[in-house]
């Protein structure tokens, strides 16, 4: 009788402190229950930086901890033409962050899309020679770069200028100046704030020939006493792949060559997709057809459950290598607002990012705060 009610005094006492335990995780948010691990980031658009988005805006004051520019600091929008600088929005997310106390990243100062159309040609559409070139580079990188001094803690300094394979890619930068444009961006960025942290950003970094070729630079650029912090790893991720092994192969080769890691731009669609290698390359496109938009009404149940156990395996990864991984920054912060939606098929309903088009949170954000609380 005795031995029995010690058995339930027992049971008792850890179902109570079990709900206890859970009530604390749940008080939790995604930056307190991450806090001393890494870093919870958003990539915000005009709306939230305008403050006209009001939801998004209270999901990302009380989650997040860090934020980027999902497109307000590209070439094409601050810099459109030589000598004429638009800094309204980039002046206003800058403010965002700091007054929020978030540790703000800005992207991104040298990649061949979205690319002012001026910058490497002349008056007649003819390439400029590499000094014009070299030139151009230095001002826009300086004036944007020491605008923001001491203000902006990251910079993503070139992005996407390796293929899958390994190769360069034959952007204009590349054609005019050669490799030397990926080391001059990243000179001319540490000249404007010494204090900056400077990353190299791509997609599909799992690939085995883009991760060797990255290796090979940090290793390059380490010789040269060059300034890169750390390696940008995009996570336009989808169902079926990458594997985590291969996600996590280029965590460690990254690391293994002396530069830390940040997870940006993640988001996992929930959509079949039409190419499985299509990385995030912006101009690539596909018919709309109703078979590859299979949820434009909500997600069915066992849908849901796949995409939270991934999302979740990939937070699990992501802790397990804390000691690597500085920054996970999701690429939006709610579904509604990802560019998943229209692309590579435009005109679809996905389910990328961690909080839905209500602006709640979905199942995985309670698992990473138990993953965090744990690891
Ligand atoms: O999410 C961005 C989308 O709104 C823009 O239309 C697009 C082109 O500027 O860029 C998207 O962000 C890209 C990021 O800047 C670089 N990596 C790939 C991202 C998705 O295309």
């Amino acid at each position: 009788m005795m031995k029995r009610f010690n058995y339930l005094f027992i049971l008792l006492i850890f179902l109570l402190s079990s709900c206890a335990s859970n009530k604390v995780q749940e008080k939790e948010t995604l930056k307190s229950a991450l806090d001393g691990k890494f870093y919870i980031g958003a990539a915000l658009n005009a709306d939230q930086i305008e403050g006209k988005d009001e939801a998004g805006l209270r999901v990302l004051k009380e989650q997040f901890n860090s934020i980027v520019a999902e497109n307000c600091m590209k070439s094409v929008n601050i810099h459109p033409e030589e000598g004429k600088f638009d800094f309204t929005l980039p002046d206003k997310f800058v403010e965002l962050g700091e007054a929020n106390n978030m540790f703000i990243i800005g992207h991104t100062l040298i990649w061949h899309s979205q690319l002012a159309e001026w910058f490497c040609v002349d008056e007649q559409g003819n390439n400029v020679t590499p000094e014009v070139l070299k030139e151009r580079m230095k001002n826009h990188i300086h004036t944007i770069v020491s605008r923001y001094k001491g203000r902006i803690k990251g910079w993503d300094v070139v992005n996407e200028a390796i293929l899958d394979n390994g190769e360069w890619r034959q952007s204009k930068f590349y054609e005019i100046l050669g490799e030397e444009f990926m080391e001059l961006a990243f000179q001319y960025a540490h000249e404007a704030d010494p204090d900056a942290e400077l990353y190299y950003n791509d997609y599909n970094e799992w690939h085995a020939g883009k991760r060797e070729a990255i290796v090979k630079m940090i290793q390059s650029f380490k010789e040269k006493g060059i300034r890169m912090d750390a390696i940008g790893m995009q996570g336009h991720i989808g169902m079926e792949y990458p594997s985590l092994e291969e996600y996590e192969a280029s965590i460690l080769a990254f690391s293994n060559a002396g530069v830390k890691v940040m997870i940006t731009e993640l988001d996992l669609s929930a959509l079949p997709t039409p190419d499985r290698n299509v990385g995030a390359a912006v101009e690539a496109s596909f018919e709309y057809k109703k078979e590859i938009n299979p949820y434009p009404d909500g997600l069915p149940e066992e849908v849901s459950k796949k995409w939270n156990d991934r999302m979740a395996s990939f937070f699990q990864l992501f802790l397990k290598h804390q000691d690597k991984v500085k920054r996970v920054t999701m690429w939006g912060v709610a579904d509604g607002d990802s560019w998943k939606n229209d692309w590579p098929v435009k005109g679809r309903t996905d389910y990328p990012l961690l909080f839905d088009r209500n602006h709640q949170p979905k199942e995985v954000v309670q698992t990473i705060k138990n993953l965090a609380l744990r690891n």
